[in-house]
């Protein structure tokens, strides 16, 4: 019953042309063609390029601005002004002020993490991501801390803006999971000397994490958890099974989902579901035994950006799915899951708006950033079945 019912979502959602699109984002209108009706409103604007957001204890939402600023959005929607003392990148390209993450114990110790594009001085003269670990002052209004922890050298000197990946998140030994993207220089993702087009665990402090899985082997970095990663800017924890989830770009079409496992190649450039942009093939074709599998991946393309599981109690038809902010095709794609397992698939508000993130709010509401100058935070809460 509840498979064929999924079927029929699926079947539903892969027939609904784009030119029908509702065009309602952020105007309080029902969306009824959605296994939930559900309302979208506008909760905050005023946004430039909003890119990452996450929830403090007492409800209010840090949000990044990818020109570099970094705001608290209040629970009634007010936006601050920008928080002072804020580290300094380089915006320029996909690059700028990208993820943010409170620590898992911010609640005592307003620690936090930001993950930026930086342009290093000489002598390295180039562009890197980076991660910094930070501290909100007591009164909110800036960081009294912000310092550099790592950087996912060597830098980029070909000129690159793009593909930095950026995406923080951490598993449930308080570990940190940040994502990196390969600058454009597709080689990078499959060296283990490079720190580029990986998924890095580390300590709260930068160090490689205790555990990792290629520790004290000669010329490889031992901060890299899994390589083979094109462009990822989706990084989730399960909550259910505790894995770490990730989603990432590929060129043309062979957009990916990937279950994390330590040491593991997922394969970029060496395999892809897609192609070049041009239409040419890349690397070897679509797979091969040493290389991991994605999940689920897209032809054509969707373009997925930030990623999060919802565990809420506002839709609980919706528990176990796992959300993914898409660009392009832009709207928002719902995958079920079971385990660590794609069991189903339906696409929200398709067609409609760029969305950079999306993530569960305290009230167990959905939470929708979006991919525009004057970008917003959109809010999905559950309407009444007519
Ligand atoms: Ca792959």
């Amino acid at each position: 019953m509840r498979r064929a019912a999924l079927l029929a979502m699926v079947a539903l959602a892969a027939c609904a042309p784009l030119a029908q699109a509702q065009r309602v984002a952020g105007t309080g209108e029902v969306v009824r063609q959605a296994s939930v009706p559900f309302r979208v409103s506008t909760f905050a604007g005023g946004l430039e390029r909003p890119w990452g957001a996450a929830f403090l204890p007492d409800g209010r939402l840090l949000v990044t601005e990818r020109p570099g600023r970094l705001r608290l959005v209040a629970r009634d929607g007010t936006v601050s002004a920008p928080l002072g003392n804020v580290p300094e990148v380089l915006a320029a390209g996909q690059g700028g002020l990208l993820d943010v993450q409170p620590a898992p114990d911010f609640a005592t110790t307003r620690e936090l993490y930001l993950c930026q594009a930086v342009l290093l001085a000489a002598p390295a003269r180039g562009t890197a991501t980076r991660l910094v670990r930070a501290r909100l002052a007591e009164d909110a209004s800036r960081l009294d801390f912000a310092q550099p922890i790592l950087d996912a050298l060597p830098v980029d000197r070909g000129g690159s803006r793009n593909h930095y990946g950026c995406r923080i998140a951490f598993d449930t030994d308080g570990k940190l999971f940040l994502s990196t993207g390969e600058r454009q220089d597709k080689p990078r993702a499959q060296r283990l000397d490079d720190l580029a087009g990986k998924v890095l665990r580390l300590e709260r402090d930068g160090r490689p994490a205790a555990g990792n899985p290629f520790l004290g082997r000669a010329g490889v970095r031992p901060e890299i958890f899994t390589f083979g990663h094109r462009n990822p800017q989706g990084l989730a924890r399960n909550p259910w099974t505790g894995a770490m989830w990730e989603a990432e770009f590929g060129a043309r079409g062979g957009d990916e989902v990937n279950l994390l496992k330590p040491g593991l190649n997922y394969g970029w450039p060496v395999v892809t579901h897609g192609t070049d942009y041009d239409g040419s093939r890349i690397g070897e074709g679509a797979s091969r035994p040493d290389m991991e599998e994605p999940l689920r991946h897209w032809e054509p393309a969707v373009s997925p950006s930030g990623i999060n599981f919802y565990d809420g109690d506002a839709f609980p038809a919706w528990k176990g799915s796992l959300f993914m902010a898409s660009l392009n095709t832009p709207g928002l794609v719902r995958l079920s899951t079971e385990g660590d397992r794609i069991t189903g698939e339906e696409r929200l508000l398709w067609g409609e708006l760029r969305f950079r993130h999306v993530l569960q709010g305290p009230d167990g509401l959905i939470y929708l950033l979006t991919d525009e100058t004057r970008g917003r935070v959109l809010r999905l809460e559950p309407a009444a079945a007519r």
